[in-house]
């Protein structure tokens, strides 16, 4: 469809301007939301992802190509009747207690955003009574925890134990990342995944959106 690959391409170039167009050209010829942000937005995030991975791109066009999606997938959301569009996944996403560094949460932020994920960012610093009512309350189906210091990391361990205790572990499935946290570490702590960056992050939720869909109709 041409519409959509008008959409892939300026997500691509990272173009904002470009995006906006061709996802309000997109959605006037009648081309669903839902096609818009899976086969457009996400599809060109794809390629500008393989293409960082292969060392062909780099940062900050990828920030870019997020930047765009994410503003072609506000364009698509607007004006839509609260409640009609459902987020094709809610995290409830924060860096852990005693730690202040946000630049790659935020990154996780966007990148999750921009492919039509919800994210509930409760900042830096964040205790695990505050993981617990932001999960009561938003019910998310992933929670994400970054930590960028070695003396930070135990706060993901007492966020899971925080769960366990109050009998919300098994409705999340927990996330957790940041540059001391490894595969080893989030299975000693009872973490369900552990992941590497941004773009491994959306691949991950990509591939749990089967199963999210199935908590999701259980709830229904
Ligand atoms: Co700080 N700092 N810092 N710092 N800082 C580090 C982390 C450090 C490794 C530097 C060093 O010593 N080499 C070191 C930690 C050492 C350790 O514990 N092993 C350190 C320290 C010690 C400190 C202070 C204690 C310094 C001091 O005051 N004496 C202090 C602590 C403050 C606190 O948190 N309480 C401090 C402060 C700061 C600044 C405020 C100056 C600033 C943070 C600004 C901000 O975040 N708004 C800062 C910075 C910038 C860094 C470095 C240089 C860069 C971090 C960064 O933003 N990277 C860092 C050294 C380094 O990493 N090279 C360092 C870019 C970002 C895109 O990557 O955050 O790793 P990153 O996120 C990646 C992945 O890790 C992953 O995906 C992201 C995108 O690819 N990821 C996830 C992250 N979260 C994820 C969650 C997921 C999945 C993947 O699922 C949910």
């Amino acid at each position: 469809m041409e519409e959509l690959k008008d959409i892939i391409g300026a997500v691509v170039a990272g173009d904002i301007a470009e995006t906006k167009d061709a996802v309000r050209q997109a959605l006037s010829r009648g081309v669903t939301p839902t096609d818009v942000i899976e086969k457009g937005m996400v599809t060109g995030l794809d390629v500008v992802g393989e293409r960082f991975a292969n060392g062909e791109t780099f940062l900050p066009e990828m920030m870019l190509s997020a930047i765009a999606a994410r503003e072609g997938i506000a364009i698509t959301t607007e004006g839509m009747e609260k409640g009609k569009y459902k987020p094709r996944a809610t995290m409830v996403l924060g860096t852990v207690k005693g730690d202040l560094h946000d630049i790659g949460k935020n990154l996780i932020a966007l990148v999750l955003r921009s492919r039509g994920f919800e994210v509930v960012d409760l900042g830096v610093d964040v205790h695990e009574e505050q993981f617990i009512s932001a999960v009561r309350e938003h019910k998310p189906e992933i929670l994400g925890m970054s930590c960028l210091m070695t003396a930070t990391m135990i706060g993901m361990k007492d966020v899971i134990s925080a769960l366990t205790e109050v009998g919300l572990r098994n409705t999340v499935k927990v996330i957790v990342g940041g540059c001391p946290v490894s595969q080893g570490f989030a299975s000693q702590i009872g973490a369900d995944y552990y992941s590497r960056d941004a773009g491994s992050t959306a691949a991950l939720i990509e591939r749990l959106l089967t199963e999210i869909k199935m908590v999701r109709d259980k709830r229904n």
